[in-house]
């Protein structure tokens, strides 16, 4: 058994969705961060999606996911990460409630030339009471927004972490996955309290 199989067995295990808009980074996001093989369910995006899927601000891509990514990070030898990644298409969307059943937060990737792409999710965690952070995925070219500019625009709680990050980078995949990690805790104590 690795080391980290076997600190898996040990820890506690905890699910967390990564969710956000179509084509925001959250396939790229699991493959970063995750430390096994990460499942991937993409498939071709063909000409059959025409005038379902809104492909608008990325034109470019030619897969998406249809059903989830799912990945593991041990954080240390107490707290092992569940990842799952969502489907980003609207034609998904009843995949979701599935996919949330169990997850204790999620992190909503938010494009910043797309933000309204984000909105869904959003939406959908805050009226399921459940917690979340928004990372901001810093593509190549797109408007650049302080965190305090990206949470007035998404109408955040003034509470919810907002971070930037890279989906692609590894160590910024984790910063926004102990800014969620942290903010659950001091959810979950504040409650208690
Ligand atoms: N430049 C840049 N490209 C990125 C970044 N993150 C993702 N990409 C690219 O953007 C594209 C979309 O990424 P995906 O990870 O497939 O997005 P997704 O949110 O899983 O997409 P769906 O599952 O279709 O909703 C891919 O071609 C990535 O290589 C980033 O931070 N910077
Ligand atoms: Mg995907």
């Amino acid at each position: 058994m690795s080391d980290t199989t076997s600190a898996a067995a040990l820890a506690a295990s905890v699910k967390i969705l990564i969710a956000g808009g179509f084509g925001v980074g959250k396939t790229t996001m699991v493959s970063s961060i995750s430390e096994i093989a990460p499942l991937r369910t993409e498939e071709l995006i063909t000409e059959l999606s025409t005038g379902i899927d809104d492909l608008s601000g990325v034109e470019g891509k030619t897969t998406t996911t249809v059903a989830l990514d799912f990945g593991r990070i041990t954080i240390d030898e107490n707290l092992v990460l569940y990842l799952f990644g969502t489907p980003g298409q609207d034609r998904f969307w009843f995949l979701w409630d599935e996919l949330a059943r169990g997850a204790l937060g999620a992190v909503v990737i938010a494009d910043t030339r797309r933000l309204e792409n984000s909105f869904a999710a959003i939406d959908f965690f805050e009226r399921r009471g459940l917690s979340f952070a928004v990372a901001v995925n810093c593509f190549d070219g797109a408007p650049v927004y302080t965190t305090d500019e990206v949470r007035e625009a998404l109408d955040l709680d003034p509470h919810a972490p907002v971070v930037l990050c890279d989906a692609r980078d590894r160590s910024s995949c984790k910063t926004v996955l102990m800014t969620l990690v942290e903010h659950l805790i001091m959810r979950a104590t504040s409650s208690v309290a």
